[in-house]
């Protein structure tokens, strides 16, 4: 063995035995091993909406049909509530962890310590900030929707019924989530390609009928020229049509209203021509998560976003939509 050959073979050894020295797995994952029932955790972010309820009742229904042992949690809003939330799953030992994170940063630190207890984890809905932790690397995969997309689907949407020309009021979703920072990215780019349209205000409803419904209301007193509302989500415009009611103005006439969810509500806000559009973002995530989650643990290796496919409603589908809807 020459000099240079021994050298080699001396740094893949101790390259070799760090890898495991750390007790790491080839791509850091924690693996999860072939069963015949898992006990599994379902960290929920809150439970005040339709979606949300939706998407609890999709998960309940597949650990059910399944067979499997669910710890469900509700963090009740709050993203500090939801880490200690992960944290007593990590300690009832489940098998694996559902997480649809409030937040992205906040929820780091949970993600990190299922990993570290061995757990794989799954973000399902919303993501964490991708500079802080890595699908395929801290956590198994990100199911879910394309939120840039849906911005940009509501900005081309928009752009099209109002002609290029608009006075836009945004309603954000909770402040630091993934579906809120990138739905406002991607709208926001496209309206800023627009000269004929401009956003004069945008400010957090947190996702939230009531506080759309406050804010919109404050909003269109300081901003009485608006003739657009984009809502992040379905709940603050349906809060926003009451505030554009009350304030004697006339939904989908005077104000045109664009969202994105598809929740029966807004069906029905479409229906009634109080809505032009929502851009789906569907919460049944039960069929999805644990099939993803069986994969795993045959050994399939899943990629590190998972993304869903969304329809758009409006007019031509609303009704016949109806019937699938939360
Ligand atoms: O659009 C909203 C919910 O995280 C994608 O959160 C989800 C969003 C959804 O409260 O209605």
């Amino acid at each position: 063995m020459t000099l240079l050959t021994r050298r080699t073979a001396l740094i893949s050894t101790l390259a070799f035995a760090g890898a495991f020295a750390t007790g790491a797995l080839a791509d850091g994952l924690p693996k999860l091993a072939v069963k015949k029932t898992y006990k599994v955790g379902f960290a929920q972010t809150e439970s005040n909406n339709p979606w949300r309820l939706a998407q609890t009742a999709s998960m309940k229904a597949e650990a059910e049909k399944l067979g499997w042992q669910l710890v469900y949690t509700d963090a009740a809003g709050s993203a500090a509530k939801q880490v200690a939330d992960v944290n007593s799953m990590i300690a009832q030992g489940v098998d694996a962890i559902f997480l649809s994170p409030r937040e992205e940063k906040p929820l780091i630190p949970a993600v990190m310590a299922a990993k570290k207890a061995g757990i794989p984890l799954f973000l399902i809905d919303r993501g964490v900030d991708a500079t802080l932790a890595k699908g395929g690397v801290d956590y198994v995969t990100f199911i879910g929707s394309d939120f840039l997309k849906e911005g940009t689907t509501a900005g081309e949407n928009l752009v099209k019924i109002m002609g290029g020309k608009g006075i836009i009021l945004e309603l954000e979703g909770s402040t630091g989530s993934s579906p809120a920072n990138d739905r406002k990215k991607g709208f926001d780019a496209v309206i800023a390609q627009n000269p004929g349209m401009k956003i004069v205000a945008s400010q957090t409803g947190d996702f939230n009928r009531d506080k759309g419904r406050q804010v919109a209301e404050a909003l269109l007193q300081a901003h009485p020229e608006a003739n657009v509302i984009y809502a992040h989500n379905d709940e603050m415009a349906i809060g926003a049509i009451s505030a554009l009611e009350a304030a004697g103005k006339v939904p989908g006439k005077d104000v045109i209203v664009v969202s994105i969810d598809g929740e029966k509500d807004a069906l029905q806000a479409i229906i009634d021509g109080k809505m032009a559009f929502s851009v789906e973002c569907n919460p049944k995530f039960g069929p999805a998560a644990f099939a993803a989650a069986m994969s795993y643990a045959k050994g399939d290796t899943l990629p590190a976003t998972m993304t869903n496919t969304d329809r758009f409603f409006d007019i031509s589908n609303a009704k016949d939509s109806m019937a699938d809807s939360y």
